[in-house]
């Protein structure tokens, strides 16, 4: 099969600088070539390259308090033309980031693509924020929101193209840790299922990603969407990200997520994203948060698939 590499090098999600480099140091890891030795024919594209948007970041707020709402709907235009086109051609979309509120525009896309279009969205946080709730106003703690149409009246004008298709069956999550509580209320308000990091002791990581599955993939006949926040894993193996959280998903377990993932032939679109090098204390720590990158990919492209 063919696959899209698509760099998205943006920060304006939230506010640390450096999250615009994980694309060049995943990429400069040796990342395309790893997948094309698993056998996939693979090309790059840069939606972004044309325009310096780390030059554009403000401390403006919305009405809301929302932060770099133009910028940040900018972006996820020209990510959500890439990967609609992506997969419109047959092809696998991996977005890399950058931060998570270019989930708007890969999650978009894949489900314009093909509406039975599940999602399993791997974060210590549940990204569910919107802007009447955002206590932040770090847009990269609001794509799902927006994506399903929580408290529309509150969005931001210019992101009246976001498509509002995500149903509350088509999304679960894996390694939550960090959840405020409006979010919680809107998980429990639509029914939304959320395995915690509370579920992964409890149960274990094997039966965690079964039980998602079930949950939003029962028959196992809907293309899945896999995003996938760094910071899902715990700060001793990925270091180099804005939110750390302690107490995450080992890197075994966080591997194997995208590894069953991988098993059940249904991937169509995968995003790694808030790789941050500049948060990186030592040399060591950007090498383990980009190798961890790196090893996600692989593994959601099939690497252990024997
Ligand atoms: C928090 C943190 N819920 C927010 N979110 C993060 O800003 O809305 N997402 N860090 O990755
Ligand atoms: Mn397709
Ligand atoms: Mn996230
Ligand atoms: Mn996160």
């Amino acid at each position: 099969r063919k696959t899209t590499i698509i760099t998205a090098p943006f920060s304006g999600g939230q506010p640390k600088g450096g999250v615009e480099l994980g694309p060049e140091y995943i990429l400069d890891a040796g990342f395309e070539k790893q997948i094309s030795s698993l056998g996939w024919e693979t090309t790059t594209l840069h939606p972004l390259e044309s325009t310096n948007y780390e030059a554009m970041k403000t401390d403006d707020k919305d009405k809301y308090g929302v932060k770099n709402t133009h910028i940040v709907n900018e972006c996820n235009k020209l990510i959500y033309d890439a990967v609609y086109k992506t997969l419109e051609s047959g092809r696998l979309a991996i977005t890399v980031g950058g931060d998570h509120s270019i989930g708007t525009a890969t999650v978009g896309a894949s489900l314009t693509h093909n509406p039975d279009t599940c999602v399993i969205w791997v974060d210590a946080h549940a990204d569910i924020n919107t802007p009447k709730t955002t206590d932040s106003g770090n847009l990269h703690g609001c794509p799902l929101s927006f994506l399903m149409g929580i408290d529309a009246d509150s969005y931001p004008p210019e992101f009246s193209w976001v498509p509002q298709i995500l149903k509350p069956g088509k999304l679960a999550y894996i390694g939550l840790r960090d959840v405020d509580q409006e979010e919680r209320r809107i998980l429990k308000e639509h029914n939304i299922p959320a395995f915690s990091m509370y579920h992964v002791d409890k149960y274990g990581i094997g039966k965690v990603v079964e039980m998602a599955l079930d949950k939003v993939n029962p028959n196992r006949d809907c293309p899945i969407h896999l995003s996938f926040d760094v910071d899902a894993i715990d700060p001793s193996f990925v270091p180099a990200t804005g939110t750390r959280v302690e107490g995450g998903l080992s890197l075994r377990e966080g591997l194997f997520v995208a590894e069953e993932i991988a098993m059940t032939g249904l991937l169509n679109s995968l995003d790694i994203v808030e790789t941050n090098p500049m948060l990186a204390e030592t040399e060591e720590h950007i090498l383990d948060t980009v190798s961890a990158a790196c090893a996600i990919g692989r593994c959601a492209m099939g690497q252990t698939l024997l």
